[in-house]
C-alpha cells in the first residue's frame, strides 16, 4: 500500500489543489473488561434458561456468516431496505443538515453508508462498531473513496452506554446524523432500545437527524424462514457462537450436538434464536458444569419486529418529533428520519 504522504496533489479543471489527506483515526472506547464479559457469559450459561448475548455472534467468522445472510433470498430486510434507502434517497437527503458528521452505528464493511455519503455532501464519517480491524479497514476504503471527507473510527460496544460527544463535539460546524441501518435496535430488548435511542437523541443537539431502519411484523412463516434459510446459513451462524465462547472461555461446546431453532412469539413481537441440545450432555463451563437434558435449549438472539406505530411511539419516548417514514410495497419494512422534539414543529 502507498504510504500517506502529507499533502496530496489533485487536479481539479486543470488547477492544481493541494489536500491534506486525513488518515483515519480510531479511538477506542468502553470496551467490555474481558474478565466481566466472561463472567457475565458463565451467569448467562448457568441461569435455568440459559442464554448468550448475541453481541457474541459476531467473531470474524460470524461476521463472515451474517454478511452471506444478508445475501439470502429468505433473508428479506437487507434488501428491501436497500429498495427503500434507492427510492427515497434524494427525498431523505434533501431533509438532512448540509455538511454533516454521518455517524455510522454498527458500520461493519461501511457499504450502506458508503451509498449515501456522495449524496449528502458529508464532511466528516464517524463508523462505530464493536470489530476493530474491521473498522480500521473500512475507514481506509472510505477515505480513498471519499478524499475530501475526514474518517474517524470508535470501537465501543453498544450494550456499553453510548458515549460518543467527546468524537462528535471536537468539530463544531459538522451536524451529526445517525445512521443505523438493518434493524439491529431490533436486537435490543424494547427497555434497552429505549435508553438507546434516548442516548442517540442525546447526541444530535437541536439540528442532528436519526436515520434507522427497522423490520416490521409479518406471517410468522415469512419471519421463520428468513431466520431458518434452506441453506442452512443461519444455522451455521448460531451453532458457531459457541465455537466462538469456546475459544473466549475455554468451554467444550460441541456444536454437533445443538440444532439451530427460530421460532416467532407473536405475543412478543419477536423472533428467538435457540440453540437445542440434540441428546443429554453435560458442557464444562470453567470451574463449573452445566448438563443439557434432549430440547433444553440457549437463547442466542431476540430480533424484535416493531410495527410503524410501536416504534412510533418510541421514538417519541426517546424524545423525537417529527418523524418521517419510508417503507416498501408490502409494509414489511420501514425506514424512519427523526428530528429531535422542537426542532421542526
Ligand atoms: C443484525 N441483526 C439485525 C440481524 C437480525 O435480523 O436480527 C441478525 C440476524 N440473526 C439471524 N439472522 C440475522
Amino acid at each position: 500500500m502507498k504510504p500517506a504522504s502529507p499533502l496530496d496533489v489533485r487536479l481539479f479543471d486543470d488547477v492544481p489543489i493541494l489536500c491534506a489527506p486525513f488518515p483515519p483515526q480510531i479511538h477506542v472506547e468502553a470496551l467490555e473488561d474481558p474478565a466481566e464479559r466472561n463472567a457475565s457469559l458463565l451467569a448467562g450459561l448457568l441461569q435455568p434458561r440459559a442464554c448468550i448475548s448475541p453481541k457474541h455472534l459476531y467473531d470474524a467468522q460470524g461476521c463472515t456468516l451474517y454478511g452471506a445472510i444478508c445475501q439470502l433470498d429468505e433473508y428479506y430486510p437487507t434488501r428491501t431496505e436497500a429498495a427503500i434507502f434507492a427510492r427515497h434517497r434524494h427525498e431523505i437527503a434533501d431533509l438532512l443538515p448540509r455538511h454533516c458528521q454521518w455517524v455510522d452505528l454498527g458500520c461493519g464493511d461501511g457499504a450502506k453508508a458508503f451509498d449515501w455519503l456522495e449524496h449528502v455532501a458529508a464532511a466528516r464519517y464517524v463508523g462505530v462498531d464493536i470489530a476493530e480491524d474491521w473498522l480500521r479497514d473500512t475507514l481506509e476504503r472510505g477515505a480513498k473513496r471519499f478524499p475530501d471527507a475526514e474518517f474517524v473510527g470508535i470501537v465501543t460496544d453498544f450494550t456499553r452506554p453510548l458515549s460518543l460527544a467527546h468524537v462528535l463535539d471536537a468539530v463544531d460546524d459538522y451536524t451529526p446524523v445517525m445512521f443505523y441501518p438493518g434493524s439491529s435496535i431490533g436486537n435490543f430488548e424494547p427497555d434497552e432500545a429505549l435508553a438507546l435511542l434516548r442516548a442517540m437523541r442525546r447526541h444530535l443537539g437541536r439540528d442532528g437527524r436519526l436515520l434507522i431502519g427497522v423490520d416490521a411484523p409479518k406471517e410468522p412463516a415469512r419471519l421463520e424462514a428468513a431466520y431458518d434459510d434452506a441453506l442452512g446459513v443461519t444455522a451455521a451462524f448460531n451453532r458457531n457462537v459457541l465455537r466462538h465462547i469456546n475459544r473466549t472461555l475455554g468451554t467444550d461446546f460441541e456444536p454437533a450436538a445443538f440444532a439451530h431453532r427460530a421460532v416467532f412469539d407473536r405475543e412478543r413481537s419477536r423472533i428467538e434464536m435457540h440453540l437445542v441440545a440434540l441428546y443429554p450432555q453435560t458442557v464444562t463451563l470453567g470451574h463449573a458444569q452445566r448438563r443439557f437434558e434432549a430440547g433444553e435449549f440457549i437463547v442466542t438472539e431476540h430480533s424484535y419486529k416493531y410495527a410503524p406505530e410501536r416504534f412510533v411511539e418510541l421514538l417519541s419516548q426517546a424524545g423525537f418529533g417529527r418523524i418521517d417514514r419510508f417503507s416498501d410495497e408490502r409494509g414489511w419494512f420501514n425506514v424512519f428520519l427523526a428530528a429531535p422534539a422542537g426542532a421542526l414543529e
